[in-house]
């Protein structure tokens, strides 16, 4: 039997930048993680930081290798076809600024910060389950080579992700569930190339293209496929050739080929489950919502729902006030929903969908022709991409 004051379930990006919060405010947690740290450590996945999910890195002392690493970007290219790149001028609009660096890098950073202060954290965790949750006393059990133990504690933070079980700890005439599946995913590489200078997000009639970054020497890029895609028939030779082929001539010229160093498909889901609490069970990150890529939004979503999470802790902590602990769930849902609603739209806007018709392709051509023609549109969609102040 173990004893502390918040269980935190996944160690992942929001389970571990809660652990660091918190440990700043002087209070215990325990991470408790189902992989090894070696395998979490190693996957690739998101990529484009908000400029409030910069800011709060940097404010809790994780600032040093984003702002000598990272990659600052005014805003986000969209091409349409062939026509000339369109900005989303997130600095003009808003005078804040994007940052490329990688959740394989933040986790990292996190997980290092992690050891240093000789931080508890449970890895290849399996059997994990949670008791008691609406009692003042919850407690969290995990097995380890077959042993069982006991943590006993005061609050659980669900940051398991989608396939995680915190969330199916909650009672199903509690929890209701919102849910777009998209008919492809996403098929991405990184490559030890130099990026183009831009992110760049391409509509095409042969499916949207995605051309990202990690460094001036480390690339990242995607397209859409169908959803049955399998990897082994995508040799480096016919993605490059399938990607240049989504992007206008000057710039597919550009892109620098070379062998990829990882190959994978991300299928592309919108989700939402609400309450994002449950007596004394707070979901954080993916274990409460997904949005398709096409934002960026996921981690930052992540890193938002820690903020509020953290807030509310430490103010019950410090304060003995529940407020915000009551109030999470409403506030941290109504950024989220703007992420949703932000990421289905430029999904939709942006993919070639097998049932979409003529009229639904006019309409989309129309809701490009109106942003590139209206600064207000602009100003709109930049706000939104670039992330909305967090609530005080
Ligand atoms: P994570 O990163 O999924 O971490 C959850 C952690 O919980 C562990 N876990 C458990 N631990 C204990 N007990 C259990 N029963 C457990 N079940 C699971 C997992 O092993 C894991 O370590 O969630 P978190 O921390 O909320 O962070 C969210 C972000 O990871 C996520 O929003 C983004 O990465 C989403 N996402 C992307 N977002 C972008 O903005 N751009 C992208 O290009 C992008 N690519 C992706 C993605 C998510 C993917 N997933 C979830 C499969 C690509 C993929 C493949
Ligand atoms: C990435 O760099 O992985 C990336 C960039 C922009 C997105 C999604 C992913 O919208």
């Amino acid at each position: 039997m173990e004893r502390t004051q918040v269980a935190i379930i996944g160690g992942g990006p929001a389970g571990l930048l809660l652990a660091h919060m918190l440990h700043l405010d002087g209070i215990d947690s325990i991470v408790i993680e189902r992989q090894s740290m070696a395998h979490v450590l190693e996957r690739i996945r998101a990529g484009v930081l908000e400029e409030g999910t910069v800011k709060l890195l940097r404010n809790v002392g994780l600032g040093e290798r984003l702002d000598r690493e990272g990659l600052a970007h005014d805003g986000t290219v969209i091409t349409w076809q062939d026509r000339p790149p369109f900005l989303i001028d997130t600095y003009k609009f808003t005078g804040r600024r994007m940052m490329a660096y990688g959740q394989t890098a933040i986790t990292q950073d996190l997980f290092a910060a992690h050891t240093a202060r000789g931080g508890r954290l449970v890895e290849a965790a399996s059997n994990v389950r949670l008791h008691d949750v609406t009692s003042s006393s919850p407690s969290v059990t995990y097995e380890v080579h077959g042993e069982e133990t006991r943590i006993q504690c005061d609050f659980i933070a669900g940051c398991d992700g989608f396939h995680g079980v915190s969330r199916q700890s909650i009672p199903a005439d509690v929890l209701r569930t919102f849910e777009r599946a998209y008919p492809f995913g996403w098929l991405g590489i990184m490559s030890e190339t130099p990026p183009l200078e831009d992110i760049v997000y391409a509509q095409h009639e042969r499916g949207f293209a995605l051309a990202s970054q990690r460094s001036p020497i480390l690339s990242r890029y995607y397209i859409q496929c169908p959803n049955d895609t399998n990897l082994a028939d995508w040799p480096d030779e016919r993605f490059w050739a399938e990607l240049k082929a989504r992007f206008p001539r000057d710039l597919a010229d550009k892109i620098v080929t070379g062998p990829s160093i990882e190959k994978s498909i991300a299928p592309l889901r919108s989700f939402v489950a609400e309450p994002m609490r449950y007596g004394r069970l707070f979901l954080a990150g993916d274990a409460a919502h997904i949005v398709p890529p096409t934002g960026a939004k996921g981690l930052n979503l992540a890193v938002s729902d820690v903020f509020y999470l953290h807030r509310a802790l430490d103010a019950y902590y410090k304060r003995g006030t529940e407020k915000h602990l009551e109030q999470y769930s409403a506030t941290a849902l109504r950024r989220v929903w703007g992420a949703e609603r932000l990421s289905w739209w430029l999904t939709k806007l942006l993919h070639v969908f097998p049932d979409h018709d003529g009229f639904d392709n006019k309409v989309n051509q129309n809701e490009f022709d109106y942003l590139c023609g209206s600064q207000h549109a602009q100003a709109a969609l930049a706000e939104q991409y670039v992330g909305l102040p967090f609530e005080p």
